[in-house]
C-alpha cells in the first residue's frame, strides 16, 4: 500500500508509468494498493500535485461574480483564496510504503461508554476475511488485563469489553487503554492491530457541554499548521512546542480550524488531554448555482474522510462540518443538513457542530448540537471603542441563546497585535489593545451560564493571502509571534487561565 498523510490540493500518482489514481482535497489521507505494479529492485512513483485555486474547489479561490456571494475583504487578495491562511500546495505529510498480510483488518472502531465504575468498550473491526477465523482482543492497563476470544466468518467482527474500575479520559488525567486486535486462522496469527484507546463520553444536555457526565468549559484556540520555512508542512519539533505553550497558558481545547491536522497531533492529544473540534476542510463556502453540486460532493468527502481517520481518538469531543460558509441562500439549508445527518450516521457518539459568522440568520443552528459563533466586535466592527463592542456582543448571546437554546461556544475572537507594538491607553494592532480585548471578552463570557467555552483566535501570527488589511501577508491575531513567542495577551491569559 502507498499511503500519501496530506497532498494539497489535487493529487495524481503513477507508479512504474501506471495512474495509481487521484485525490481531491488537502489534509486527509488516501492510499493505493500497488501490489500488482510493484517490482523487486526498482519503483518510479510520480506525484503531481496541482494547487491551483477555483471557484468549485473546496476550499475555494478565485470565485469571481455576485460580490454579495463572498466575503467582500477576500476579493483584493492574492493569492486570491476565499479563506483567510496562505493556500501552501504539495505533499505536507509523511508518505508511507507499508505491506499487510494477505487476510488483515482494515477497519476498527472504538465506542466507549461507563456505568458508574464500569467501563464498557464496544469494539468492530472489519477485515478482508472471509472463511471462519477467530478474533482475539486484548485490553491492557490500569491494573486491568482483559481478553476476549470471537469466532465469526465473513468481514466483520464485534465484541463488547467490560473494564472494571475504569478509569476514564479526561483532560486532567487522560488514562489510556493499549488496546491489541488479532486475526487468528487455523490457529496462527496472520494479522495484528494495536491501538490506544480512551474511555470516555461526550454529550451536549440543556446548555451545557458533558464529558463524562460532568459539565466541562472549554478554553483555547483556532490555530493553524503553519511555521516559517516549512508552511504547513509536518514538523514534529512545532507540534511539541505547541503543546508546550498550550500547557503553559493553561488551556484545554482548540480546534483544528480550518482542516483536519495531523495525525500525530491528534496522538499527542489522546495523551495530553487535549479537548479537540474536528474540523473539515470546507472553509469559506459559498452557494452559487454552478459547481455546487462537485462542492457538495467534496464535503461528503471530506465528513468521511475525516471521521474514517479521526474516530477513535478520545481527544476528539465534536466534529466540525464547515467553517463561516456564506449561508445565506436558499440551497445552503439543505446542503449542511444532509452533511450533519452524514457525520451522525457515521458517528452517534459525538455532537456535529457548523462554526458561523452569521449569528441569528444562521439555518443550521436550528440542527446542529450546539451554536459555534465567531465574532470581532471591536475589530472589525465597533473598531477601537470596546464598550460599544461588549454591549452589542451580549445582546446578541442573549438572543442567540433565546432563539436556538442551544449551548455557545465562541469560537473566534481576538484582534491583531503588531509584536512589540505598544499603547497606553490601548489602541487598535497594539499589544495592549489585544490582551484588554481578549479579558473583557472572557470576563463577559464568563457570565452567561449557556456559554460553554471561549476559543481565541489565534494560537500564533500566521501566513496568508496579501491585502490591505494583512500587513506583511501575516495574520497578526495570534497571542504568540509566529515564531511562537509570547506577546502581553499571552501572559494576561495564563494569569486568568490558571486560576
Ligand atoms: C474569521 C475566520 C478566520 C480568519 C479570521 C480573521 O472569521 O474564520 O479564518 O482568519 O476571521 O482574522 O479575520
Amino acid at each position: 500500500m502507498l499511503r500519501f498523510g496530506s497532498v494539497n490540493y489535487l493529487a495524481e500518482v503513477w507508479l512504474n508509468g501506471q495512474l495509481l489514481g487521484t485525490h481531491e482535497g488537502g489534509h486527509l489521507p488516501f492510499e493505493f494498493d500497488v501490489t500488482s505494479l510493484v517490482q523487486q529492485s526498482r519503483n518510479h512513483i510520480v506525484l503531481r500535485v496541482d494547487g491551483r485555486l477555483a471557484f468549485d474547489r473546496v476550499p475555494p479561490g478565485n470565485v469571481t461574480g455576485d460580490p454579495a456571494d463572498f466575503f467582500p475583504s477576500h476579493a483584493g487578495n492574492y493569492p486570491q483564496a476565499q479563506f483567510d491562511f496562505f493556500p501552501y500546495c504539495g505533499i505536507h505529510r509523511p508518505v508511507l510504503l507499508y505491506a499487510t498480510s494477505i487476510i488483515s483488518f482494515h477497519d476498527v472502531t472504538v465506542q466507549t461508554q461507563f456505568t458508574e465504575t464500569l467501563g464498557q468498550v464496544h469494539v468492530q473491526a472489519e477485515s478482508t476475511n472471509k472463511t471462519p477465523a477467530n478474533a482475539r482482543f486484548t485490553l491492557n492497563g490500569h491494573g486491568q488485563h482483559v481478553t476476549l476470544e470471537k469466532t465469526f466468518s465473513g468481514d466483520r467482527v464485534e465484541v463488547n469489553i467490560d473494564v472494571p474500575d475504569v478509569a476514564l479520559w479526561l483532560p486532567v488525567n487522560p488514562n489510556l487503554y493499549d488496546l491489541l486486535i488479532e486475526l487468528i486462522q487455523n490457529g496462527e496469527v496472520v494479522d495484528s492491530y494495536s491501538l490506544k484507546i480512551g474511555i470516555r463520553t461526550i454529550r451536549v444536555d440543556g446548555n451545557q457541554l458533558l464529558l463524562n457526565d460532568e459539565s466541562v468549559y472549554l478554553n483555547g484556540f483556532g490555530r493553524h499548521e503553519d511555521f516559517p520555512v516549512v508552511g504547513r508542512g509536518y514538523l514534529p519539533a512545532l507540534i511539541v512546542k505547541d503543546y508546550a505553550m498550550l500547557k503553559w497558558i493553561g488551556a484545554n481545547s482548540f480546534r483544528t480550524s480550518h482542516y483536519p491536522y495531523s495525525e500525530q497531533m491528534l496522538d499527542l492529544a489522546d495523551q495530553l488531554g487535549f479537548l479537540v473540534i474536528d474540523e473539515t476542510p470546507a472553509v469559506g463556502l459559498y452557494f452559487r448555482a454552478d459547481g455546487l453540486e462537485k462542492r457538495h460532493e467534496l464535503c461528503q468527502q471530506y465528513v468521511h474522510e475525516m471521521i474514517a481517520r479521526d474516530k477513535n481518538h478520545p481527544s476528539v469531543i465534536m466534529w466540525s462540518i464547515a467553517n463561516e460558509p456564506h449561508s445565506t441562500t436558499p440551497y445552503a439549508d439543505q446542503f449542511f443538513n444532509q452533511l450533519y445527518q452524514q457525520a451522525k450516521s457515521l458517528d452517534a457518539t459525538r455532537p456535529v457542530t457548523l462554526v458561523s459568522f452569521l449569528g441569528l440568520s444562521e439555518q443550521a443552528f436550528e440542527f446542529c448540537d450546539l451554536v459555534c459563533l465567531n465574532r470581532y466586535m471591536g475589530w472589525y466592527s465597533q473598531s477601537g471603542t470596546l464598550d460599544e463592542a461588549l454591549a452589542l456582543l451580549s445582546t446578541e448571546l442573549d438572543a442567540l441563546y433565546k432563539k436556538f437554546r442551544k449551548p455557545i461556544l465562541l469560537a473566534e475572537f481576538g484582534a491583531d497585535a503588531i509584536p512589540g507594538h505598544h499603547a497606553q491607553p490601548p489602541e487598535m494592532f497594539s499589544e495592549e489593545y489585544q490582551a484588554e480585548m481578549l479579558v473583557r471578552y472572557i470576563e463577559l463570557l464568563r457570565q452567561k451560564p449557556y456559554v460553554i467555552g471561549e476559543h481565541i483566535w489565534n494560537l500564533c501570527d500566521f501566513k496568508t493571502s496579501q491585502d490591505i488589511t494583512r500587513a506583511g501577508a501575516l495574520n497578526y491575531k495570534g497571542v504568540f509571534t509566529r515564531d511562537r513567542r509570547p506577546k502581553l495577551a499571552a501572559h494576561r491569559l495564563r494569569a486568568l487561565w490558571s486560576e
